[in-house]
């Protein structure tokens, strides 16, 4: 941009310099909320994405999900930032015409950086972290009321340069504050220690799991491995202290149990499997866990459901809801530990719930309230079109080709098939004309399991590899092929190895 360019001219209603200083006002303001509050949901960004997520219709989420996958997120997030960016870079436009009109600089810049802090705290609910969006707007607000004259030029060029690059300095250094003050997750006398009964289990699962030369999980993912669906941005960072259950709705009794009450039930370790409705048929949103907590059935039967759908509510900290039946419910699982330990905060801390069988999406992370309804309703993705509260189907996921030093080609995965279990892998090396079992994993205790597979063949030029699995109650893997949306991707995972591909991975 041409600085000549840039001199007021009485008749513009807002000056080239205006819209410069306003935005770098806005976008220094939204450093500057980083800077104090990190990347937690205290930073201006991020209810103004939960809202963005909130209003987002469901035919954009299933077609972002389908078509952009993960990075689906980076839209919302970047339509977030502009949002905030804009939120703020108004605040400093409306300081900087009142300046100019009235000719009282230090009222527009008192006017900007009230109208700052006050948005900026709507937004957040932190009166005190919003100062650090004020603070900015109003620096960036006092350098724009000394407007550029043409007179000046030389000056104001070098005025712009200065500013833009303390603004970019101040931006830098907000990043690197911001990550200090990041923390997320259990604070440090929350994390626990893995107890013995873990680790007899995580063992179990070790020596269970298949020699695979492939990289892929073991029988128990690690946090890094283990895959994570979430609707907002911003995952709540709430304490185990403050945290509390409450079952309300259709029941005999409202109940409300605090952290220490749930953690003195009887605990259980279980090894559960979760797997997203959302996933692509060789997908990697499956992925399996020791977890720690307690059955819910107690605490259900206390509260002496009665409503007429038999069905109920679950809502989590984060806004999610889901919908299903008690049945299902009365199965289910309160987790606070996660291989042993703490629930960590992308999973859900201080306590989710784990729902045998059924699709990842019942799973409710942070969950505060479970409501006994009388009457069905949607969840936020039956909202959007979805059918995830049920059972999951079959597969058999075929995860990885190696080349073998003995020279053959070795095909690996793993395979879940719910409660059903799974009985069988069968593996194609002509296209689906005749069939051999795998190799299978011991299965792990537990009644809500994957299992890996592992299968080795003789090599030919070019071969169409097709996996299947059999659930214990005998139903083949169905073959026809459907996508993800609205209920679960179906069909036999294939793929057409050759030599040259095996031997790369
Ligand atoms: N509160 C809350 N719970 C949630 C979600 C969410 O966005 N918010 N996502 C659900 C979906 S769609 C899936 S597949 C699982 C994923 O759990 P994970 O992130 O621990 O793997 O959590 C479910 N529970
Ligand atoms: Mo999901």
């Amino acid at each position: 941009m041409n600085i000549k360019a840039m001199p007021i001219k009485t008749r513009d209603f807002v000056s080239y310099s205006e819209i410069l200083f306003s935005i770098l006002a806005g976008v220094t303001g939204v450093a500057g909320s980083y800077a104090v509050a990190g990347y937690t949901r205290q930073f201006i960004v991020a209810p103004i994405d939960a809202l963005v997520v909130r209003l987002t219709p469901g035919l954009i989420v299933a077609f972002v999900i389908q078509n952009v996958g993960e990075q689906g997120h980076l839209l919302h997030i970047a339509l977030s930032f502009t949002i905030a960016i804009g939120v703020l870079a108004g605040t400093a436009i409306v300081g900087l015409l009142v300046a100019r009109r009235f000719g009282q600089p230090s009222a527009g810049v008192l006017l900007a950086a009230t109208l700052a802090w006050g948005v900026t705290t709507a937004i957040t609910t932190e009166p005190t972290l919003a100062l650090g969006a004020a603070g900015p707007v109003a620096v960036f607000t006092a350098v724009g009321t000394a407007p550029f004259s043409s007179a000046e030029h030389d000056q104001s060029r070098r005025s712009a340069l200065i500013s833009g690059a303390s603004a970019l300095t101040f931006i830098g250094v907000s990043i690197g504050l911001g990550r200090l003050v990041t923390t997320g997750g259990p604070a440090s006398d929350e994390r626990g220690e893995i107890d013995e009964e873990v680790s007899t289990l995580m063992q179990e699962a070790e020596s269970k799991s298949l020699d695979i030369e492939g990289d892929i999980p073991s029988l128990v993912s690690t946090f890094d491995e283990f895959y994570n669906v979430d609707i907002a941005q911003f995952d709540p960072d709430l304490s185990a202290k403050g945290w509390s259950l409450t079952v309300t709705g259709e029941v005999g009794t409202d109940i409300t149990v605090a952290f220490d009450e749930l953690t003195d039930m009887p605990t259980e370790r279980r090894f559960v499997t979760l797997r997203c409705v959302g996933e692509s048929l060789n997908g990697h949103k499956l992925d399996n866990a020791v977890w720690t907590g307690t059955p819910i059935k107690p605490l259900l039967e206390e509260a002496d459901p009665e409503g007429e759908c038999r069905c109920a509510m679950l809502r989590a900290e984060d806004d999610y809801f889901v919908q299903f039946p008690i049945e299902a419910l009365e199965d289910g699982f309160l987790a606070w530990g996660m291989n042993g330990q703490a629930l960590p905060q992308s999973h859900g801390h201080p306590v989710r719930v784990l729902i045998p069988g059924h699709w990842g999406e019942t799973n409710v992370k942070w969950l505060d309230e479970i409501e006994l309804l009388d009457e069905e309703m949607d969840g936020y993705w039956e909202q959007r079109g979805w059918h995830g509260t049920g059972p999951v189907n079959t597969v058999a996921k075929l995860w990885s080709e190696s080349m073998l030093g003995n020279g053959k080609i070795e095909v690996a995965g793993h395979a879940y098939a719910g409660t059903r279990g799974v009985d069988v892998v069968e593996v194609s090396v002509d296209g689906g004309d005749t069939w051999q079992d795998a190799e299978l994993s011991e299965p792990l205790p537990g009644e809500d399991v994957w299992r890996q597979w592992r299968f080795e063949f003789e090599p030919q030029d070019s071969q169409m590899v097709v996996v299947r699995a059999i659930d214990g109650d005998g139903t083949v893997q169905a073959e026809e092929q459907s996508d993800s949306f609205p209920s679960g991707a179906t069909g036999w995972v294939s793929k057409t190895v050759n030599m040259m591909d095996a031997s790369s991975s």
